[in-house]
């Protein structure tokens, strides 16, 4: 068994990977204790050799790792020599390990001599690290996960927790149990509220309001302040604040008072619902300002809590990855930092300020300020805003370098010089997760292909480039410098400090267990602040006045995760499993909204925001308010034709932190009404072309939902064209072109290898039935598209685990009696394994349990 942890979420779960690959919790990582969600329980199925990028390439054409790591060095060697050193860029990820991350930084900040790094951490983090720079002089989290069992009260801002951080979600459904309360605050009902004492549907943006209002609340029922200065002005701005801001009612306001002055003991855990706002600091310091008034930080069961999305999010952070923070949290505007740290490396050129921040670092490249650009680990073609405009501007860039794992990215297709990077499984080092607690990822397997160690690449290249101190030859080497680099910090008065690690042997280094920082002579692990010690120059903390600035269009587009994929998909896109939860891209839309647009259920919506245009299938719905859909950010230019919703984004930012508005874009939607809609399934891969088209794995093959604007002449040939099925496979088909119904199904050697269904009308077959004929002999029926009663049809999938579908577990509940989720584990196995469906088997059994019908 290798232990090693989870890449996916910030909540970092500790995994044991058996000798054939198969993923489970590991009981004693004290993050999980044994448990997993549905995406980490899936690890085995995303590990294999497809879709990867196997070889360097150059221009298209393969290369040796000599020649394109010479070709890199050379073109960034003639931008410095040519044009300055701000005249390139690195842009990188939260999902590199920290030891990638510290080679990355340092190449540029001490070598190069330009901060023009930044991370996609910027679109994720980075109002929560200015604001916690703003109230404590650091960016610390203070408070750990047991807080969350140990509070009686925890509120979730702008957190989807139940899908994006399951296994904390489920660590808090345990503690509820026991008697915590939780409030969700968020504009949407969603899976989270499940576990809600209660749920306040937050106007947009409108969070700053709200906290301001409890502050003000709290000086007039009396506060505990924190050493702190600003208290004043805080309270001054939070007494002007106007409760209707908040767009919730009195009762509203008043049972959150009734929550949070009955329980001292309190969590305020919040993520991207403020942290993607272009006042998202402002938002933070909010919260923050209400925790420091009340005194409830630093000790057990208190605390404000920024949840990290990415698994190395925090570790990124330590490092300094941020285009204006330096090394291990010290101040790249501090002439004294700087000197430690240039000294430490024997750094030859140092960044003397802040670089580009992600949103300006792309309009650099547009404007040809940026003459060659290395991406890592990351798809700003697909997750920036304006991402048609980052796609031009990086296609319009002299010279990309992109290092993926995979061989398919919308960023990918627009590099000069890919090079393919070890992945999960095959990489070796630490991550931070939300607690600062950190873990080794190890490899259990050797690299595939010629996959590379993102840091190996990145030293490789700084040693063609001349530079010294990039020679390690094991990640353990690179871990001992930043301890080593982390311990001069601290004597400069960094909370980052693990330097008990300094100068780490290999052994050591593959026998370290997960372990929080501070790591050092005067404090190991804890909370911080306990003392009331902050780290501005007098010791105190600090409060903002905040002034809530809310968001005002017709139209707001939030945009989020759902449970089972990751990002752009590039690695749970390839689970089955994964897939069968959410198959397609869409809009979730208030019926007012929709019947005043003129939307059908099921039918397709156009959405145009400031900068470009999406096409996603409707889903009306209640959970969402009126004014404010919702659409996930899971598709991009490989999976459907218009799915890419950051491209609805504009490039709005917060003018502390730079982080974009990514949760509230002004759109106008539309009816989109194609000629045609059509259900497509194939055992072997296909790209189709159509109008509208979106892709999902199956286990037995691909599917894929298209629509499009003209119907073809011939459908025969449009199934061939689409499938590239020649004209021996065997056809059957169905044909009603008074209704434009057009069924094909296409067998080889007695098994069926592709299908279509093709109508006027949202096309309504059973799925999960005709897909998972791909492959076997078909049944007379095929064509009709359901399943006979001598076949029960699963539906989509609830339960990624055990793939069980909704109609199965409707049964259980409706006709089989399962009131409980224990009952419904027992009769179909639903959510006995990871739990993260849950919440939604919860809301399944509450619509469809049984009842006696009232007498009227
Ligand atoms: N399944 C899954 N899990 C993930 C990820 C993933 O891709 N898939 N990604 C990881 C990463 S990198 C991150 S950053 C985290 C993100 O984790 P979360 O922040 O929990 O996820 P999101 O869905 O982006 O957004 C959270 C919620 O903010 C709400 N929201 C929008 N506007 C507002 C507002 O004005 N106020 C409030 N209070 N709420 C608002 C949205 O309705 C949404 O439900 O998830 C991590 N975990
Ligand atoms: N509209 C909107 N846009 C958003 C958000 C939103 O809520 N709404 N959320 C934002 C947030 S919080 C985030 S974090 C970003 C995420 O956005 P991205 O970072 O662009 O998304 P990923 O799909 O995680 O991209 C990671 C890439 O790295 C590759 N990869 C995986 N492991 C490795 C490795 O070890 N080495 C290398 N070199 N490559 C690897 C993967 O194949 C993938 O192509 O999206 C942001 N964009
Ligand atoms: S909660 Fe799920 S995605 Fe997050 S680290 Fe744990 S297993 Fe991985
Ligand atoms: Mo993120």
């Amino acid at each position: 068994m290798i232990r090693s942890t989870c890449p996916y979420c910030g909540t970092g779960c500790g995994v044991l990977v058996g000798p054939d690959g198969a993923v489970k919790g590991d009981p004693d990582h004290p993050a999980n204790r044994g448990r997993l969600c549905s995406k980490g329980s899936a690890l085995g199925e995303t590990v294999g050799p497809r879709g990867r990028l196997l070889q360097p390439e150059i221009g298209g054409q393969a290369a040796s790792w000599d020649q394109a790591l010479d070709l890199v060095a050379d073109k960034f060697s003639m931008a410095i020599r040519d044009h300055g050193p701000e005249s390139v860029a690195l842009y990188v990820s939260g999902q590199l390990l920290t030891e990638d991350y510290y080679v990355a930084n340092k190449l540029m900040k001490g070598f190069i001599g330009s901060a023009n790094i930044d991370t996609n951490s910027r679109l994720c983090m980075a109002s929560a690290v200015a604001g916690h720079r703003r109230a404590f002089g650091t960016d610390t989290v203070p408070g750990l996960y047991e807080d969350f069992e140990l509070a009686d009260l925890v509120l979730l801002v702008g957190s989807n927790l139940a899908w994006c951080h399951p296994v904390l979600f489920q660590r808090l459904t345990e503690a509820r149990a026991r008697g915590t309360k939780v409030v969700v605050i968020d504009p949407r009902r969603t899976s989270t509220c499940e576990i809600a004492d209660l749920h306040l549907p937050i106007a947009a943006g409108a969070d700053a309001a709200l906290f301001n209002l409890l502050l003000a609340e709290a000086a007039r029922r009396g506060l505990k302040p924190v050493p702190c200065e600003g208290l004043e002005a805080a309270l001054h701005a939070a007494e002007a604040t106007d409760p209707a801001a908040s767009g919730l009612s009195v009762q509203e306001i008043q049972a959150l008072y009734d929550l949070w002055f009955a329980s001292e003991k309190t969590v305020t855990a919040w993520s991207m619902g403020i942290n993607q706002s272009d006042s998202g600091t402002d938002k933070v310091n909010a919260i923050l300002n209400l925790h420091l008034a009340t005194g409830r930080i630093g000790k057990p069961g208190m605390g404000p809590f920024s949840l990290t999305g990415q698994p190395n999010a925090m570790g990124g952070r330590e490092v300094g990855g941020l285009a204006n923070m330096l090394a291990c949290h010290l101040n790249i505007e501090d002439p004294a930092h700087r000197a430690a740290v240039q000294d430490f490396w024997a750094a030859p050129r140092m960044a003397e300020k802040p670089g580009l921040k992600a949103v300006d670092m792309f309009r650099a490249v547009e404007a040809g300020k940026i003459k060659a650009l290395w991406i890592i680990c990351t798809n700003p073609a697909v997750s920036m805003p304006e991402a048609d405009r980052v796609a031009r501007a990086i296609a319009g860039c002299e010279f990309v370098v992109v290092s993926d794992m995979m061989a398919e990215t919308d960023t990918l297709r627009l590099a000069h010089v890919k090079l393919p990077a070890t992945g999960w499984g095959e990489k070796d080092g630490t991550v931070t997760n939300s607690e600062r607690r950190i873990s080794r990822q190890r490899p259990f397997r050797a690299p595939m292909g010629q996959a590379r160690a993102d840091w190996w690449q990145l030293a490789q290249a700084a040693r063609r480039m001349g530079f010294a101190g990039f020679d390690w030859t094991h990640p353990a080497q690179i871990f001992a410098e930043h301890a080593a680099l982390s311990g001069v910090a601290g004597s400069l008065g960094s909370d980052f400090d693990i330097s008990d690690h300094a100068g780490i042997s290999i052994a050591d280094y593959d026998a370290l267990t997960p372990f929080l920082w501070p790591a050092n002579a005067r404090q190991r692990g804890g909370r911080f602040f306990s003392t009331g010690q902050f780290h501005h120059a007098d010791g105190k903390a600090r409060l903002i006045a905040v002034t809530p600035r809310p968001v005002a269009a017709p139209l707001i587009l939030n945009t989020g995760r759902v449970r089972d994929h990751w990002h752009t998909a590039s690695r749970t896109g390839l689970s089955p499993r994964l897939s069968a939860h959410m198959a397609e891209p869409y809009l979730e839309i208030h019926p007012d909204d929709a019947r005043r647009i003129g939307l059908a259920a099921d039918g397709l919506a156009e959405v145009t925001g400031q900068g470009g245009r999406a096409l996603l299938r409707v889903t009306v719905s209640d959970r969402v308010p009126p004014g404010h859909p919702f659409a996930p950010i899971h598709w991009t230019g490989e999976t459907s034709a218009a799915g890419r919703v950051s491209a609805l984004a504009d490039g709005r930012t917060d003018r502390i932190s730079g982080q974009p508005a990514l949760k509230a874009a002004a759109v106008a939607v539309r009816p989109f009404t194609p000629a045609f809609y059509a259900y497509a399934i194939a055992a072997r891969p296909f790209r189709p072309d159509t109008d509208y088209w979106a892709t999902a794995t199956h286990a037995r093959g691909m599917t894929a939902e298209l629509a499009g604007l003209a119907e073809p002449d011939d459908w025969l040939a449009f199934g061939r064209r689409l499938f590239g099925l020649t004209g021996a496979a065997e056809v059957q088909t169905l044909s009603d072109p008074a209704r434009a119904r057009h069924r094909l199904a296409f067998v080889e050697a007695g098994r069926l290898v592709a299908a279509l269904f093709a109508d006027r009308v949202p096309v309504a077959v059973s799925r999960s039935h005709v897909a998972g004929l791909l492959g076997l002999a078909p049944p007379e029926t095929v064509l009709a598209g359901q399943a006979g009663a001598d076949m029960p049809d699963p539906g989509p999938t609830v339960c990624a685990c055990f793939s069980v579908g909704v109609n199965t577990i409707v049964s259980a509940i409706a006709q089989g009696g399962c009131l409980t989720l224990e009952a419904l584990g027992q009769a179909v196995k639903a959510g006995s394994n990871c739990g993260a469906c849950r919440p939604e088997l919860a809301a399944l059994i509450a619509r469809h349990e049984p009842r006696l019908e009232a007498a009227e």
